[in-house]
């Protein structure tokens, strides 16, 4: 027993996981008019115009549509200011955030 040779000979790498990026969703409604959809993706988002217009009419037609995705505490706040510009202007306007696979 006093020689065995016990001691790991195989690196073992420590797992250190990415954390997993969050999608932004928007969500249809059937009150929210579209050029305000449009203007809170810009404004909120960065996009253009073309870019907004495209995940707008996405959402209207489907139901929802990923917006874009970002760690999570920029997914969740995005999210919620945008919610919040649709609130504010008393429109039902709904993002939402969930983690990617
Ligand atoms: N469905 C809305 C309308 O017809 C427009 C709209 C599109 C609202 C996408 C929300 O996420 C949305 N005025």
């Amino acid at each position: 027993m006093a020689d065995t040779d016990t001691k790991r000979r195989t690196k073992v790498e420590p797992k250190t996981e990415r954390p997993r990026l969050h999608k932004v969703i928007l969500v249809n409604d059937d009150y929210t008019p579209r050029e305000f959809v449009v203007m809170v993706l810009k404004a909120v988002f960065r996009t253009t115009e073309e870019e907004a217009y495209s995940v707008m009419l996405t959402a209207h037609q489907k139901g929802a549509c990923v917006v874009a995705v970002f760690a999570r505490d920029i997914a969740e706040s995005k999210a919620t200011e945008a919610t919040d510009l649709g609130k504010s202007a008393g429109y039902p306007l709904l993002f939402t955030t969930e983690p990617e696979e």
